[in-house]
């Protein structure tokens, strides 16, 4: 029985009270109430460990307290008390855990044991880690090195994605699929032929120099709520912030400091967007292409005026290329298209251009809201577009800020888990270990997918994550993956995909980043990459959750020992017993991103590695940042032009982590006691022959000879445009088809996905 939503509009600012209340909750279930004065203390700041949250900087001078509410549930279901012990395993089997929700599975608690699925007993049992390791070596030497897939979820160290992407290597396949797939692959894409970097420019300092800020579909009061400090503070000097969403997100309204006892006593929130635009699903191009038309307007009538020019055109002149073709296409492109694909009026797109064209430096922060969609890419190469127009590249203030997903992603991808060849110094590694690395590009997410459908892998190790929940089209996933060989999970808690048992599952627990590492040499130190490429070292300071956990680093060295022939030049013993040699592997293998890493570690606030577009120098085929026309101006497949077929948005709640959902209190949107809504336009809805509160069927409208649906949601009225309608992720992705990604990154399109919705 699915449990009934209540929705009422969350009247509250974002932080503030409610953020505290729902602190002290979590704590108190998870039995992690002495983990707060060490949040307090350790944090997110120098000397302690980092938030394994979301990848938001981390401040040289930090906060009293520098975490968030969600940062801060993280913790707690870390640092938990509750254990997922063999004896659990002993008392459920695997069929009746399958009927389990996401909440549930990962609510027991923190796994304990090496497991191994027995099918006959239909349950996991312990099973000793050396017998563990010996079996996945024995495994893996027998299949041909391209018939594994060795994918990572964004969290595990750069040490230990260093060691992961070497041991994939010397095994003899480049298949090395990240969470990054699904998220930001988009951004790795647009950006280098434009501006010759794969990530953002922006530095925390560079918020304190703007005077303007525009935000394009990311969800700051959930998703990077630290982020909110630097808005407040940046809203403080009256910066006006732009913000282009279809949901009203609260994160981006109101904001009441926590840090701030004033605040907190009075209540009295600050507002944060200044001007906040309703686009439609997937109609960000057109948006942009407004703009861009305004601010050529302005520009042509200020140069008949004699005045100062609009768009920056020495910045233009000398830094860019392409420009004439895209300013005749911004030019053709009539206004009617633009309001219809945009879903927004001419004046509300001016309005929007004229607070461009008055600030010096423009900060573009931008989220999952244009990365996944069919023309993801051509929406983030279109808002640094808009960007070169005022020369808001390279500019103290200003810049493009991709606000990266899991706390490590962005740094996993620096230290060479990718599955592109040409993105890895492969002839450093060969050098460096004495091989022949494989030169053949390697499967991204979507093509793993493809290939496991197809029969083609057999083993598929997980470094962290929820591989068959994460991704699209879980039906046929879900019984395909039965057929893998091998499935070697890396995990800290249970939950789904371990649970689609392969002919040969092993479940292998490990240590979280809060908890002290301690290995031959002494507690050992970890490093990652924030959003704005700054790297920070990280010390665990929570005893361990069992002593018979192993770290990651351990594991992917135990693997790679029992898998690959002995080689002198790679010590993975060695490298266990003191982490800061892996450091200086990583060092020589990418010298100019970490010179003199041990001795940087500790820089307050990170240390960021270059980026030559900060330095307006263009590692671009033309030498200049260049200017591109997008292939149309509708982001999304589906023409718009049947009315009853909807964009479906797939969202994260307030209460969870990706596929890790902490409960179902999506407070900040003002919907309680159940995931399993859909959010609605009044007006749709009234069309659709549906009633508030209602029960919904949701049905996907593509014609490619697979039924997806799915039933049993409730329907909710919310301030959507319309035509886009919106339920969470992970619960919906069994009605995205796997070919309905990105084109160019294959990312898959989450957030317009055409869907018939009926009443039920
Ligand atoms: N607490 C918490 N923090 C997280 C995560 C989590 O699950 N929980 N996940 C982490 C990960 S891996 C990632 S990638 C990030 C994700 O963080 P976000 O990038 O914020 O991703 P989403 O929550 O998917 O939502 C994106 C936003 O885009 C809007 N949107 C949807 N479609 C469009 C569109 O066509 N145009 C525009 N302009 N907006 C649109 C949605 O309404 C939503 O507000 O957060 C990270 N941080
Ligand atoms: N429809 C739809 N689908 C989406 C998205 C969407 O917006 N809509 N978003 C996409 C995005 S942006 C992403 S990033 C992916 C996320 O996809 P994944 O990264 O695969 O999923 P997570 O939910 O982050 O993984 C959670 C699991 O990781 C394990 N884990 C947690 N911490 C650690 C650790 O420290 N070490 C190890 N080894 N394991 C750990 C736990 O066992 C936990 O159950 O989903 C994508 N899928
Ligand atoms: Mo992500």
């Amino acid at each position: 029985m699915t449990e009934r939503a209540r929705h009422a509009t969350y009247d509250q600012p974002v932080g503030g009270w409610g953020s505290a209340k729902s602190l002290l909750k979590h704590s108190t279930e998870q039995h992690a109430v002495s983990a707060v004065a060490a949040l307090v203390k350790d944090h997110n700041k120098t000397g302690g460990y980092m938030c394994t949250s979301c990848a938001w900087a981390k401040p040289a001078q930090p906060h009293a307290a520098e975490f968030c509410e969600n940062g801060a549930k993280a913790t707690f279901w870390d640092v938990t008390s509750r254990r997922t012990t063999p004896d659990f395993f002993a008392r459920h089997t695997v069929s009746e855990l399958l009927g389990w929700s996401d909440y549930d599975l990962e609510n027991e608690g923190r796994l304990t044991h090496p497991l191994r699925y027995d099918a006959r007993l239909d349950r996991y049992v312990e099973v000793a880690w050396e017998d563990a390791f010996a079996d996945i070596g024995t495994k893996l030497r027998g299949y041909q090195p391209d018939e594994a897939v060795f994918y990572a979820s964004g969290r595990a160290s750069l040490e230990t994605s260093y060691m992961y992407q070497l041991l994939a290597r010397l095994y003899g396949t480049n298949n090395l699929p990240d969470s990054s797939n699904m998220c930001h692959e988009t951004t790795s894409v647009a950006l280098p032929p434009t501006l010759g970097t794969p990530v953002g420019t922006v530095l925390l300092d560079d918020f304190r120099e703007t005077d303007c800020i525009f935000s394009f579909g990311q969800n700051v009061g959930t998703n990077s709520p630290r982020m909110l400090h630097p808005l407040q503070e940046a809203r403080e000097r009256d910066v006006p912030v732009v913000v282009f969403n279809p949901l009203r997100e609260k994160g981006w309204e109101a904001f009441v400091n926590p840090q701030r006892p004033g605040q907190m006593l009075t209540n009295e929130p600050t507002t944060i967007a200044t001007q906040y635009y309703q686009v439609r699903a997937g109609g960000d191009i057109a948006a942009m292409t407004g703009m861009a038309k305004t601010l050529l307007a302005l520009d042509d009538k200020a140069q008949a005026l004699g005045d100062a020019r609009v768009l920056d055109a020495d910045f233009i002149a000398a830094h860019t290329h392409g420009f004439p073709a895209f300013e005749a296409m911004v030019r053709a492109t009539e206004w009617a298209e633009i309001e219809h694909e945009s879903g927004l009026a001419q004046a509300e797109i001016e309005a929007a251009a004229h607070t461009f064209a008055n600030a010096r430096a423009v900060i573009a922060i931008y989220g999952m809201g244009l990365t996944q969609h069919r023309l993801g890419v051509d929406t983030v190469q279109m808002l640094v577009n808009l960007l070169l127009m005022g020369g808001h590249i390279g500019r103290p203030g200003a810049g493009i800020c991709p606000v990266r997903g899991h706390s490590n992603v962005q740094g996993q991808r620096t230290v060479g888990i990718a599955e592109k060849a040409e993105l890895v110094p492969l002839d450093r590694l060969a050098a460096q270990f004495g091989f022949e690395p494989p030169r053949a590009d390697g499967m991204n997410t979507v093509e793993a997918c493809e290939a496991v459908i197809a029969g083609k892998v057999r083993a598929l190790i997980g470094l962290g994550g929820n591989f068959v929940r994460a991704i699209p089209e879980r039906e046929l996933m879900e019984e395909k993956w039965r057929e893998l060989d091998l499935s070697v999970q890396i995990a800290t808690k249970l939950n789904r995909t371990h649970l689609i048992a392969a002919k040969t599952s092993y479940l292998l627990p490990t240590l979280v980043r809060s908890e002290i590492d301690r290995q031959a040499t002494g507690p050992q130190v970890v490093t990652m990459e924030d959003s704005t490429t700054c790297i920070h070292a990280s010390r665990g300071k929570f005893e361990p959750a069992a002593d018979t956990l192993l770290s990651e680093p351990r594991i992917v060295a135990e693997i790679a020992k029992a898998t690959l022939p002995p080689n002198p030049c790679v010590p993975w013993d060695r490298w266990v017993e003191d982490y800061a040699r892996v450091r200086e592997a990583i060092e020589a293998t990418f010298p100019d991103d970490f010179r003199a890493f041990n001795a940087r570690l500790d820089t307050p606030g990170g240390f960021p590695r270059p980026v030559a577009a900060r330095e307006r120098r263009w590692e671009t085929e033309s030498g200049k940042a260049t200017f591109t026309r997008p292939k149309a101006l509708s982001a999304s497949f589906d023409d718009g032009r049947d009315a009853d077929v909807l964009r479906l948005i797939t969202l994260r709640s307030n209460d969870q982590f990706n596929t890790t959902v902490y409960g179902y209190a999506d407070r900040l949107r003002g919907i309680h006691g159940s995931r399993m809504v859909v959010m609605m336009n009044r007006d749709d809805r009234i069309r659709l022959g549906l009633t508030e509160d209602g029960r919904a069927r949701l049905v996907t409208a593509v014609d490619d000879g697979i039924h997806r649906a799915m039933g049993g949601f409730q329907v909710i009225d919310y301030d959507l445009p319309p035509g886009t309608c919106a339920a969470y992720f992970p619960e919906c992705n069994a009605l995205i088809p796997l070919w309905h990604h990105a084109e160019g990154s294959k990312t898959p399109a989450a957030k317009s996905v055409p869907i018939r919705v009926r009443p039920e």
